[in-house]
């Protein structure tokens, strides 16, 4: 890990040099390798072989979701299978899956990339790393192993579910580190409370990475209380990589690229404009040493900025913002554009009022309506009728005033909300006719 320390602070302009000149090997091998890169390419007239200055890049087309889903299952690879050491997929819910591929080289990589985690908390070899994302396809699981295995940790593979069992042996193998969902972090710690545990006491841990799920920082205050430990949070994606394309340090402000590895743009969802740093937009994603799946101006759906100027830390890395959510999630009530994690940010001001939420879409004469519903703690005493009503009432009000649109709230009885132990559900779709 010692030797990542030297490209984290790396002059700017280094980094920039690095990703000229993978940008200039990628275009070409992808045009020279994948058929559609040929074809896309070619329709807007980009000349891979004229590539000179990182700027050249915006004059690439862009590379879909579902340009990738098309390929399935090995139409975007630009090496001959045997190179091909291990595949991951998307889930596939919404459609046909999505494919990321690595060879060794890929795999070094992406556990030196989740392994700048591991730095960023302060962790070293002498830690306990409890890897509680699920694994198999889902790139969380094995991407923090490698994470983990890259830094020189004791890396535990416990995989998501089973949550008296790793409230058992955060207790007995001394975990300083945890790996998983934000929000199967929080089932683990209120889980342990009901248990009699104090997790705090209890447990070892002094650090999480958390990621694959948009979290306010409210939930990220309460998860910290509860667990007296830090938590950072990770992003990545199948279609790129998995956990580890960015990650915050313990300033918490902002997530770094692995600037070496990737090209980040931020673009106008509808237009597709480039936009400067420090405005909101679409990520756009290009892999710099990417051997298996490469990807050019890989249009994301997530939305963040880049952040303006240095890091605290004195990393030079540029950093994204902690992400308000996909494009596809994000909910548009009387025109006014809101993400769920927004909605939790207010929820979670409220003490009598849990983590555990789900947010319903309904349909009445033709409007949507908004319905947020949340677990009272389970100490909140469920017959005082008017205290609800009340609180009902406030929340609505909070709502209002803090993200200018109407959300009806009901508060629900402790344990009614499902859990996860992945990624949770947080939006329900009811409105007829549309999925
Ligand atoms: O979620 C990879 C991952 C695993 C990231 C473990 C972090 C930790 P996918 O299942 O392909 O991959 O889903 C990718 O999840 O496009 C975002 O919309 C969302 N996402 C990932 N990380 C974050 C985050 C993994 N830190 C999609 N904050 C991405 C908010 C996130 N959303």
């Amino acid at each position: 890990m010692g030797n990542q320390h030297e490209i984290l602070h790396a002059p700017h302009q280094e980094l920039e040099a690095i990703q000229l000149e993978g940008l200039k090997k990628t275009v070409v091998n992808v045009y020279e390798k994948i058929p559609f890169y040929k074809e896309s390419f070619d329709a807007a007239g980009f000349d891979p072989y004229a590539v000179e200055t990182l700027d050249d890049l915006k004059k690439a087309p862009f590379v879909t979701k579902q340009d990738l889903r098309d390929a399935y299952p090995y139409g975007m690879l630009a090496v001959p299978l045997k190179d091909v050491k291990e595949i991951h997929m998307s889930s596939g819910t919404t459609g046909v899956a999505t494919v990321g591929a690595y060879t060794d080289h890929d795999l070094k990589i992406w556990g030196d990339c989740f392994a700048r985690g591991v730095e960023y908390g302060g962790g070293t070899e002498d830690d306990v790393m409890h890897v509680c994302y699920g694994y198999g396809l889902f790139t969380g699981g094995l991407g923090a192993h490698y994470g983990g295995l890259a830094a020189g940790c004791t890396t535990i593979p416990m995989s998501a579910g089973n949550t008296e069992r790793q409230i058992r042996v955060l207790r007995t193998m001394g975990s300083s580190i945890i790996c998983c969902t934000p929000s199967y972090a929080m089932h683990i710690a209120d889980t342990a409370i009901e248990m009699g545990i104090d997790p705090k006491k209890e447990f070892n841990l002094k650090f999480g990475i958390h990621g694959a799920e948009p979290f306010s920082d409210n939930f990220r205050k309460d998860l910290e209380e509860k667990l007296g430990y830090k938590v950072l949070d990770v992003y990545g994606l199948t279609e790129t990589m998995g956990p580890g394309v960015a990650i915050e340090c313990a300033e918490q402000n902002g997530l770094h690229l692995a600037e070496d590895h990737f090209i980040a743009e931020i673009i106008d969802p509808v237009t597709g404009e480039n936009l400067p740093d420090g405005e909101w937009g679409e990520l756009v994603l290009t892999t710099v040493d990417r051997e298996a799946s490469p990807v050019v101006r890989y249009r994301t759906r997530d939305i963040t900025r880049i952040l303006p100027g240095q890091c605290a830390c004195g990393r030079t890395h540029k950093r994204i913002d902690r992400l308000h959510g996909r494009t596809d999630d994000m909910l548009i009530i009387r025109g006014v554009n809101v993400f769920p994690s927004q909605i939790e940010d207010v929820m979670k001001t409220f003490p009598d009022v849990s983590s555990w939420y789900v947010i319903e879409l309904t349909r009445k004469d033709n409007l949507d309506v908004v319905t947020l519903k949340a677990e009272l703690n389970p100490d909140f005493d469920f017959d005082q009728i008017s205290a609800i009503e009340k609180l009902q009432k406030d929340m609505q009000i909070a709502m209002k005033n803090a993200l200018s649109v109407s959300i009806k709230v009901k508060l629900v009885e402790p344990k009614t909300v499902a859990r996860s132990e992945g990624k949770a559900k947080r939006v329900i779709d009811l409105r007829e006719g549309i999925k």
